[in-house]
């Protein structure tokens, strides 16, 4: 696949693209059967499959108060996306300019005289233009104008739930892990930095753990102790984490930590991945010390076990 970083690096045509258009937080089944949708459409006309989608996410920009927390940066977007078997990924920057177009100028501009659209292949859901103004009969009836035709993907639904960004983001908000994975197709993966912390786990404990400062607005599952994968340094371990605010010692902010099975380094200032398997418990504030680190070990044990049931996922770092 060919990633281009801005409509205009584009400077060949391209041959007869059948292209999809949008945010694709999370990258989920759902889009998947979008992808799947070009794929078929880019096979029966001999044409390249397209996928256009932006950066920032355009909630950012438009509506920065209602800070929606994402299931994937930029980055993690770009590898899901880049490993589709599709021809062309764009990720066209999203600035203020970009947002105020008219809907019918973006399709003229971008997508007819810039892209050479063959067909184009969207979801139920899809809109599109300035202030969200255009809706699939637009761009329909665009199409008509144009000569593109325009297929309208439905809904997915899994278990008898229509399977959207908004479903996973409520559930891992839950600290429903588990069943977000189902609709995502993967284990729901967090990035971010190992900064750090206390020193507690480690003098106190027994149990260092790394501190990770999250990439920018990526969601945060809810409280609670998880069995884990953890990636860094191209390596994959079995991890439990705690999302809280340690009540037992009464921390303020809450974090996410990862003590890391048969691990043993100094990792301060990496980049490291944490893909959530399932939930264990609630944080507990303990009596003293040592029935934390009791609890500690049974968590430490109970993650042992379900890790090594699961296996990890594909890289995104
Ligand atoms: N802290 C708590 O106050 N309550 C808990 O229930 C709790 N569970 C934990 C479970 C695991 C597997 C790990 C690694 C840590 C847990 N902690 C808990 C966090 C512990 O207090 C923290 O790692 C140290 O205070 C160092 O920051
Ligand atoms: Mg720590």
């Amino acid at each position: 696949m060919i990633i281009y970083h801005d409509l205009a690096e584009i400077t060949q045509p391209l041959r007869r693209p059948v292209i999809t258009i949008g945010n694709f937080d999370g990258v989920h089944l759902g889009h998947q059967t979008l992808f799947q949708k070009v794929k078929e459409r880019a096979r029966a006309v001999d044409g390249e499959g397209v996928v256009l989608t932006f950066d920032p996410h355009p909630i950012k920009l438009m509506r920065p108060e209602k800070q929606l927390p994402l299931l994937t940066t930029t980055a993690q977007k770009v590898r899901l996306l880049s490993e589709l078997d599709l021809e062309v990924l764009i990720v066209h920057p999203f600035t203020p300019e970009f947002g105020a177009l008219p809907a019918r100028d973006f399709v003229q501009e971008y997508l007819v005289r810039r892209l050479g659209v063959q067909e184009v292949v969207i979801g139920h859901d899809y809109r599109f233009g300035r202030r969200r103004e255009g809706n699939i009969a637009l761009l329909q009836a665009l199409g008509a104008e144009f000569g593109f035709p325009v297929h309208v993907v439905d809904a997915i639904q899994i278990q008898g739930q229509v399977v959207s960004s908004t479903l996973i983001r409520t559930l891992l908000q839950n600290g429903q892990v588990y069943e977000a994975q189902r609709f995502l197709g993967r284990p729901y993966e967090v990035t971010g930095v190992v900064v750090p912390g206390f020193g507690r786990g480690a003098r106190l404990l027994g149990f260092p753990t790394a501190n990770i400062a999250l990439d920018n607005g990526l969601l945060l599952p809810g409280a609670g102790i998880y069995a884990v994968w953890t990636e860094l340094q191209g390596r994959v371990y079995a991890g439990v984490a705690n999302i809280g605010t340690c009540p037992t010692f009464d921390n303020e902010k809450l974090s996410l930590e990862v003590y890391i099975l048969d691990f043993d380094a100094d990792i301060y200032g990496e980049r490291l991945a944490v893909r959530f398997v399932q939930r264990l418990r609630d944080e507990h504030r303990f009596p003293d010390i040592p029935a934390l680190v009791t609890q500690i070990k049974r968590d430490v044990a109970a993650a042992r076990l379900i890790v090594g049931l699961s296996n990890p996922a594909p890289a995104t770092l």
